[in-house]
């Protein structure tokens, strides 16, 4: 069939909304009707040619709701018109990530979903005879695509597609960041370092949850009007700090927050994040994507008197099982979506997206079909 789909034929050049051909679901897979997605900086990281995995040409977008339109031979888990948020972080519930109960880095499918592909070793996507690659195992910049069933979450049918497709990635993954990966507890200080789609996700998760301080960090003035909106007590604009950042917020957090999280993808942050912890206990969770060939640095002594360094994808949510309880959360008025999302744009406007993205305008824009 043919389907409408924003496709990045080339790292740094904007995307271009062509018809392109998309075969049908194969054993173990099914299509969804994309109605909304989000552009999360993933995209535009990927697109600016800074992923160290990313292929073009392909089609970009991972966070997305929709409507299951068929489904291939064996699938058992979802069945036509139910409502889905693709997944790029998989749940087999068999490999041995998913059976460790330690991770939501399922590894059924991550190695052709690095390449591209689909689990066979092939694309769906194809315009004019060539190869369209896959982006995250979930190319929700086109109307329909095709996942492997273990890739998909159903999700109750009330959600509006427009605020739940939010929960395919930054919802997800900064309050997942605060409730999985760190388990915050109440009473906590803690320092968010961006407040963008992602950070202003990881503020809301603190204050569920019950933190004292919640201290953001942002360049962008703009954001602190943002923060406070969804729980953050204190702002700190590095440029209106005299001196030293880390020595400021360690000041302000007497001794060092308990948690502190990246929601910049810059080296220079992270590190920040990690040494504005408490001696002893503080822990910094990574969740920005640093561009190719970046990586972290501190003195080790910052570790060896007790902080503590880890990352997060998705959240630390298993995608089948959590991802329809955020959306729960979100419909049960627990946590805020609508008004994270400043901008609503058809496909063909994509591109503006990522303009307002970069010029720090937009929180969440998301496209709609
Ligand atoms: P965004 O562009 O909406 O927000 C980024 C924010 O960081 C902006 O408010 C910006 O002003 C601020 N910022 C930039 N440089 C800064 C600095 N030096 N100090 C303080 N603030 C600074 O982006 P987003 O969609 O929120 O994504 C944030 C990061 O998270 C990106 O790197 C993205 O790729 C990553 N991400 C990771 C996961 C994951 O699973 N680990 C999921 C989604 C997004
Ligand atoms: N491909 C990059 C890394 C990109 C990355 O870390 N992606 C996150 C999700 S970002 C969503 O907005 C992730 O889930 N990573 C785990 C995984 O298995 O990809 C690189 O550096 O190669
Ligand atoms: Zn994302």
């Amino acid at each position: 069939m043919k389907t409408r789909a924003a496709v990045a034929f080339e790292a740094k050049k904007p995307l271009e909304i062509v018809e392109v051909d998309l075969e049908g679901p194969k054993a173990g897979e099914v299509m969804i009707e994309i109605k909304a997605t989000g552009v999360c900086h993933t995209d535009a990281y990927t697109l600016d040619g800074l992923d160290s995995e990313g292929i073009f040409p392909s089609i970009l977008g991972h966070e997305g709701a929709g409507v299951v339109v068929e489904v291939g031979p064996g699938v058992t888990s979802v069945s036509v018109g139910d409502h889905v948020i693709p997944l790029y972080t998989p749940e087999c519930r068999q490999c041995k990530s998913c059976l460790s109960g330690k991770t939501n880095l399922c590894t059924a499918i991550r190695a052709t979903q690095g390449k591209g592909l689909m689990p066979d070793g092939a694309t769906r996507f194809s315009y004019k005879g060539q190869p369209i690659y896959h982006y995250m195992g979930c190319s929700t910049f086109s109307n329909y695509t095709v996942l492997p069933e273990i890739a998909v979450a159903k999700i109750r049918r009330d959600a509006p597609f427009k605020t739940a497709c939010y929960c395919g990635c930054g919802v997800t993954t900064g309050v997942g960041a605060v409730t999985n990966t760190a388990k915050v507890e109440p009473g906590a200080n803690a320092i968010v370092f961006g407040l963008g789609g992602i950070g202003l996700n990881v503020l809301q998760g603190l204050k569920m949850v019950g933190a004292n301080m919640i201290v953001g960090v942002d360049l962008n003035p703009a954001r602190e009007e943002w923060g406070r909106k969804f729980g953050m007590t204190h702002f700190v604009n590095p440029n209106d700090v005299q001196g030293d950042l880390v020595q400021h917020l360690v000041a302000l957090t007497d001794g060092g927050a308990d948690y502190t999280f990246d929601a910049t993808g810059n080296t220079g942050v992270m590190r920040q994040a990690l040494e504005a912890c408490h001696r002893g206990w503080g822990e910094s969770i990574i969740i920005g994507v640093a561009e190719a060939g970046k990586e972290i640095s501190t003195r080790p002594f910052q570790l060896v008197t007790g902080r503590v360094w880890k990352g997060t994808a998705f959240g630390g949510a298993r995608g089948r099982t959590d991802t329809p309880k955020i959306v729960d959360w979100y419909m049960d008025g627990k946590i805020q979506i609508d008004p994270m999302i400043t901008h609503v744009l058809p496909l063909e406007e994509i591109n503006k997206a990522f303009d307002l993205m970069h010029a720090g305008e937009s929180i969440r824009t998301v496209v709609t079909f």
